[in-house]
Parts: structure tokens; sequence; C-alpha cells
């Protein structure tokens, strides 16, 4: 089986990646030109049997080019995944993800009418739900031009598969691992605990009232491949069903370092000193905060027979905090 992989130096793509290759797959990695060599090197090994392959999704030549290869399964995960930055850069956004999607799709079925392709969609589609759980018929009500761009082409892979092509749509909460961006919250915690209990400096942070649904990266991957092997193309949510907030991240790790804490409006506070280990800063927070985000995955549950394996506990604390503590006097908190 051969497998391409759009976003490949993204979180996602490197689970990913590794599932395949353990599978048995040859596995396309594409990266787009101006990244050079993919950095990111969590199975060294194993990435180097991955075959990089080069181009922007934006560009259709470079997309025809790409599909020149015959691909049994395509996992298109590439796109502009910052829903703040959306806002500041909404004609990227829709660029990439909505015309990069096209240009995907096109030139994947032109090459191959038959190749599998899962298509990326996200929880945000739903906007400011206001009941939950959510799941894969709940109304969609976009509120960002991340949002908005993903619902088109969640949209697009429905029509082809009306048309009998095969596209798996995903809708997939929060997740996160060790290898998440730092500009999202879990990581940016976890390594902002870890730089003041190293250097003492504190660091700035929106909304810890902010409530989503956190699963592990990983189980969510192999979801993804699990929609792929399925004989009719689908719509699959993937979630924990379990809602916690950004205040429970800090909660959760400080606990497990026995530092005790203060929480105030103005920020998270070591208790024994006084000092301050996150100020709260209205730069970070968003125009809109939806409350409801909690995914029903019952659907992926009885067809896929998929479940999160990892709970929030354990993501935090084991798939996150601890990979990070390794060579510091951090280790004195344990
Ligand atoms: O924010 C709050 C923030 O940036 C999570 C992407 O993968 O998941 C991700 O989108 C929550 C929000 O992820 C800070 O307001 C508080 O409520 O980690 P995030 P996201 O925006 O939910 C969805 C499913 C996707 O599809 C996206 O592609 O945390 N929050 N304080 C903060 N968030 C950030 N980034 N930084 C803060 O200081």
């Amino acid at each position: 089986m051969r497998a391409l992989i759009t976003g490949f130096s993204g979180q996602d793509g490197q689970f990913l990646s590794r599932l395949l290759l353990d599978k048995g797959y040859e596995v396309d990695g594409l990266v787009r030109k101006t990244i050079g060599r993919t950095k990111k090197t969590l199975y060294r090994n194993d990435n180097e049997a991955v075959n990089l392959v080069y181009g922007n999704i934006i560009s259709q030549e470079d997309m025809e080019r790409i599909f020149e290869k015959k691909y049994d399964e395509v996992y298109h995960l590439a796109s502009q995944s910052d829903v703040g930055y959306s806002f500041i850069h909404p004609y990227e956004t829709y660029r990439t993800n909505f015309i990069g999607t096209f240009n995907v799709f096109k030139q994947a079925f032109k090459k191959n009418p038959d190749v599998k392709i899962y298509f990326a969609g996200t929880s945000e589609m739903y906007g400011n739900p206001l009941t939950k759980p959510q799941n894969e018929v709940y109304p969609f009500n976009p509120v960002s031009p991340y949002a908005i761009s993903k619902l088109g082409g969640f949209h697009m892979g429905k029509m082809y598969r009306k048309q009998g092509y095969f596209v798996a749509n995903g809708i997939l909460y929060n997740h996160e691992s060790r290898l998440r961006g730092k500009n999202f919250v879990t990581q940016k915690i976890v390594h902002g605990i870890v730089d003041y209990l190293d250097r003492g400096k504190p660091f700035e942070i929106g909304n810890i009232y902010a409530k989503k649904d956190w699963g592990y990266a990983e189980d969510y991957v192999y979801g993804m491949y699990l929609m792929l092997q399925q004989d009719m193309p689908d719509d699959f949510v993937l979630a924990t069903g379990e809602q916690h907030t950004v205040k429970d991240i800090f909660e959760t790790i400080l606990k497990y370092l026995h530092i005790h804490y203060e929480i105030n409006n103005e920020g998270i506070f070591n208790e024994d000193n006084g000092e301050p280990i996150a100020i709260i800063s209205p730069k970070y927070f968003r125009p809109l905060e939806a409350q409801n985000y909690c995914g029903d995955y019952s659907k992926a549950k009885t067809i896929l027979k998929w479940k999160p394996e990892v709970k929030f506990k354990e993501l935090i604390i084991h798939k996150m905090l601890l990979p990070v503590l390794t060579s510091s006097n951090i280790h004195e908190y344990l």
C-alpha cells in the first residue's frame, strides 16, 4: 500500500507516518519547499523511511506533479490550523484550507479514481454550539475564517462522495501531544511551567476558564487510519466526551509537581513565595469562547471500533509533561 500524508511535518503527520510505516505502507510525506528538511525527528529511523516530497497544496502545478504517482490512500492534513491567526490572515487561511483542499482532491482523483482520501475536519465547524455533546448530524455554524474554510473542505469531500469517490471526513476535537506547536495552549502551559521552574520567569496566558474536549493525538491518527479501512466513506467525530478547562491543565501539572498554588483573576501564583507562575493577559483572549465543545464519538465507537485510550490527566502528565522533564533541576519536585 502506498500513502501520501499532506502536512507531514505537523504533529498528526508525524504520528500517522509511524503508524503507516509499522503497518508496512510505503509513505510519502508532503512538506512545503520553504520548510526544507523537516526538523521534527520523533521517530528518527522511521522518518528516514518516509519519502519526503516537496510542494505546496495551493499550487495546482505542484499537485499535478505530486499526483503523477498513484496513491492508495491520501491523508490530507495540511492546513493553516491556528484559529486566532485565521482572523488576522483570512485570505491565506481560505487559500490554503479551501483551494488547497480542492487541488488535492482534484489531482488525487484524476490520477486514481479509487484512491481513499481522509479530510481533516474539526469541531470548530460547530462554531458556538448551544448544547452538548455534538455528533455528526449536529448543525454546523462556523464563526472563524479557519472554521469556514474547513467546513468548505468538508462539504467538498461530501460532494465528491456523492459522485462515487471515497472521502472520509474526520470531525476532530482538540488533540495534543509533545509534538504539538507551542502556540497551542497545552504545550504553552507545559513548557511555560517548566521554564518557570528552571528560570523563575512567569508567562502570559489567556482565558483560563475556556473549556475544551482534549484528547491524545496518537489515538486520533489511529481513528483517521480506521476511517480509510472501511468499505464506505463517512463522517466521524473523534473526541473524548469529556470537558476540561485551561485552569484544569494548570492544576493537574502543579498538583503533580507538588507546587502549592493560588489562582485568582490576575493569574496563577506560587503560594510558597508569592511569585507569579502565569499572568492572565487580555492579549490571549478570543473574541468568542464557546463553552460547549464536547464530542459524542459513539458512531466511531460502533463502526470503527475506536475509542480514546488516553484521558486528560494521562495526556497532560504522561504524554506531555514527563517527556519535557529531562535535563533540569525540576526532578526535585517529583
Ligand atoms: O486553544 C484557550 C483558547 O489554541 C485552546 C487547533 O488544533 O483545536 C485547536 O484549536 C483553548 C482556547 O486550540 C490561551 O482561548 C487560553 O479556548 O490550544 P488552542 P484551539 O483554538 O481550540 C481545534 C479543534 C482545531 O481544529 C484547531 O486547528 O485555550 N487559551 N489561553 C489559549 N489558547 C492559546 N493558544 N494561548 C493562550 O495563551
